[in-house]
């Protein structure tokens, strides 16, 4: 069930079904602690995804520049810790695609509402680039858009859908990525939006 797309990138489609409705409810829990916010970029715009964390830190932006942090600038508190059914599911995805030692301290979460995109970029805040990265996909499609290590290689496009698990490590760790517009649309588990699960080893 561990399909390599490309190089060192694997789809697990529909690996979380299974589990959608408990990760619904767990992503409504830690929103009750840690609420979902569109984050500034140094530059000065605010992302269209709204962002929050669980784990030991958490991905921040702000006019300051990009960061992990200890403890959530909006409550001063740390982070909500990152649930039990969370690292299991990205532990055993990760193992299936042949990284048996993945050992996740952050899931990063986007909310996306119609009309929000994430442009390309590369994920490069982490300390070791050795662990791969896991993405659970959840609610309303979208169009997902992966490159190479470099800005200007061709890019693929795949449509990620509810329950869809990504893993990708080694050279494709530094790939450019991103999402293309929220599409309107109902979701009988999110209505409106689409949730993006990311599970790093930031430190
Ligand atoms: C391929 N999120 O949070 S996840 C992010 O759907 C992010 O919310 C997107 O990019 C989302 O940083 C895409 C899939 C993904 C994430 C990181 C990658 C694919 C990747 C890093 C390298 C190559
Ligand atoms: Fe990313």
């Amino acid at each position: 069930d561990c399909d390599e797309i490309l190089p060192d990138v694997y789809l697990l489609k529909g690996f979380a079904l299974q589990q959608a409705s408990q990760l619904l409810i767990t992503i409504e829990q830690i929103n009750a602690q840690s609420t979902f916010r569109k984050m500034q970029t140094p530059g000065g715009f605010y992302m269209s995804a709204a962002i929050t964390n669980c784990g030991d830190v958490g991905w921040h932006t702000d006019r300051h520049g990009y960061r992990y942090t200890a403890i959530d600038p909006l409550t001063n508190l740390a982070w909500p810790e990152m649930p039990q059914c969370f690292r299991e599911l990205a532990e055993t995805a990760a193992q299936r695609c042949g990284f048996s030692d993945f050992n996740p301290d952050v899931c990063l979460m986007n909310q996306y509402e119609v009309g929000a995109k994430m442009g390309l970029h590369q994920d490069k805040d982490e300390k070791d680039f050795s662990q791969p990265i896991v993405s659970v996909s959840l609610g309303l499609p979208i169009i997902f858009q992966f490159g190479g290590a470099s800005r200007n290689d061709p890019k693929q496009r795949i449509p990620l859908e509810h329950g869809d698990v990504i893993v990708w490590g080694r050279a494709a760790r530094r790939y450019y990525h991103g999402v293309l517009t929220l599409k309107p649309g109902q979701h009988p588990l999110t209505g409106p939006y689409r949730y993006n699960l990311t599970f790093r080893k930031a430190s």
